[in-house]
């Protein structure tokens, strides 16, 4: 499975003030509170948590942590409760013969259990080092403040002594995270299940939700810490079944649209710091989701001055995605623009990529018809055309599936096939009681992503069961696991894969994982 690079640092972007100023006045408040560690914990090995390593209770207590001297080699972890946001600081002081040398310390923030377990030093992956979340300091003189200047994604904070010397040991008291997050949790009451499994998944959720909402919708407040329009699509449609905070939409919705290439192209991802910058990669359906995330956001809160304003946009989305479909309307895929689905590369994306199209043109001629688009009838010709070779050619009556590349007949197609409503109703259940009886248990896809477009695809295609036992082996199994949020990339058969070959660089708090929030509201609440 991989994600590559891409590097189109020639591409020329625009900036349009107006619509930046616009993402500016929708800036949210960032809400801060002070946590106190809950415990002293350590490491121990655990077959039933992530990579075999789970924590418990030390025998050291939090209560007494200003008694306790640490020397060379020692090692004390932290445990902040729950999973946070935030910086850290600490008070620090020695106690023993006076102090003849510095204290050097290691700090180590981790999200789960198994990235204490992995030493930096072993890393080896694709993904810049610089995500691991690791300080090396020198303290020359206690006592002094600890207050660190990045933002942390974690729940255990392990200090572990280099060293003092043999005369003294360090002492630290008044650890705290001040965490950050856009959330405001008092605006919505959370739902109430019945099954306790399914409100464990949806907490889960609201709690990865929440600490993604920044000052953007991050992807991953540990890694990437940006916007990426894939991901927004799916916490926006989570933001309005809980926060509804619907000006942080707005504000990433013109960032995106205040920043496209000179020919009018969205890139996949934008950085707001330290000023706005987009970035040099892109994405077929990421550009297009553009028009999903303003079609969304007009269900939600309807509002045709918003989608009139942004409609050139989204209209310029839709004119350079449909050029690269040839006139019997068939996706004709581009290296340079790929379509996207999922991360793994092992399978064909040309079936799924044309049904994505399908699936934001008929989103798009919702908006055209309040933008009073005058070419109507254009679009309305494109869609007939590509959702008529969908049927006519890519669909085979005899498997009741989809068909992509060279005779491959794989589930994303049939998934995002069904999602854009090509067939009807009846055709659609039966497809994808076909993918449960010839595709399930599903494999070789390790990303909430794709799994989040089963589930919905079953729940549109009214199979209800398969679709909460999915939710529940998958979602479920990374509480089983011991999630405080949801991870960026889990593949069930293989849960300690890592795409990155080291659990310090995988993100275990990922926007794109939290929408059972979304999809609880709208399938399962009556
Ligand atoms: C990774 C991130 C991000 C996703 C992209 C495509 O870099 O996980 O969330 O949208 O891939």
């Amino acid at each position: 499975m991989a994600f590559t690079f891409q590097i189109n640092s020639d591409v020329e972007f625009i900036h349009d003030e107006k619509l930046l100023r616009k993402a500016e006045e929708n800036r949210p408040e960032i809400r801060k509170e002070k946590v106190l560690p809950s415990r002293i914990v350590e490491m121990v090995s655990d077959p039933s948590s992530l990579n075999g390593i789970s924590v418990r209770t030390s025998e050291k207590e939090i209560s007494k942590l200003p008694s306790y001297g640490w020397k060379r080699d020692d090692r004390l972890i932290l445990d902040f409760g729950d999973h946070r946001v935030g910086s850290f600081e600490m008070e620090v002081d020695q106690t023993g013969s006076p102090m003849d040398a510095p204290l050097f310390l290691r700090l180590k923030f981790a999200e789960v259990p198994a990235e204490l377990a992995a030493e930096a030093s072993d890393y080896d992956g694709w993904l810049s080092r610089s995500w691991i979340q690791e300080e090396f300091i020198h303290l020359d003189k206690l006592p002094a403040k600890v207050s660190l200047p990045r933002r942390y994604s974690f729940r255990y904070v392990e200090l572990k002594v280099i060293d003092t010397s043999p005369k003294w040991q360090a002492v630290f008291s008044n650890p705290s995270v001040i965490t950050e997050t856009s959330a405001d949790g008092s605006s919505f009451t959370p739902l109430r299940l019945e099954d306790e499994k399914m409100q464990r998944i949806y907490d889960v959720g609201i709690k990865t939700l929440a600490d993604c909402m920044q000052d953007v919708f991050e992807d991953g407040p540990k890694r990437d810490r940006r916007l990426w329009l894939g991901d927004l699509r799916l916490q926006a449609l989570a933001d309005y079944a809980s926060f509804d905070n619907t000006a942080l939409v707005k504000r990433c919705l013109y960032l995106f649209a205040g920043m496209t290439t000179k020919e009018g192209k969205i890139s996949a991802n934008v950085f707001v710091n330290p000023k706005n910058i987009p970035d040099d990669t892109f994405l077929f359906e990421y550009s297009l989701f553009f028009i999903s995330v303003l079609y969304d956001l007009h269900q939600a809160h309807p509002d045709e001055e918003l989608v009139k304003e942004l409609y050139p946009t989204a209209k310029k989305q839709m004119d350079l995605s449909l050029q690269m479909f040839d006139e019997e309307g068939r996706l004709i895929p581009d290296e340079n623009y790929p379509v996207f689905v999922d991360w793994s590369n092992e399978f064909n994306k040309d079936t799924a990529g044309q049904a994505e199209m399908i699936y934001v043109l008929k989103q798009f001629l919702a908006l055209a018809r309040i933008a009073e688009e005058p070419e109507m009838e254009f679009y309305l010709r494109k869609l007939e055309l590509i959702s008529g070779y969908a049927k006519e050619k890519l669909y085979r009556k005899d498997r009741k599936l989809f068909v992509t590349g060279d005779e491959e007949f794989n589930i994303a197609s049939q998934v995002w096939m069904v999602l854009a409503g090509v067939m009807s109703f009846e055709e659609n259940q039966e497809i994808m009681r076909t993918v449960v009886r010839e595709m399930f248990p599903v494999t070789g896809i390790a990303t909430p992503y794709m799994y989040h477009h089963i589930v919905e695809a079953l729940f549109e295609a009214g199979l209800v069961e398969e679709a909460v036992c999915l939710m529940k082996n998958y979602w479920g199994k990374m509480i089983d696991l011991g999630a405080d949020t949801f991870w960026e990339a889990f593949d069930p058969n293989v849960p300690e894969y890592s795409p990155y070959g080291s659990p310090i660089v995988n993100s275990y708090c990922h926007a794109w994982s939290c929408t059972p929030v979304y999809l609880i509201k709208k399938y399962l609440v009556k």
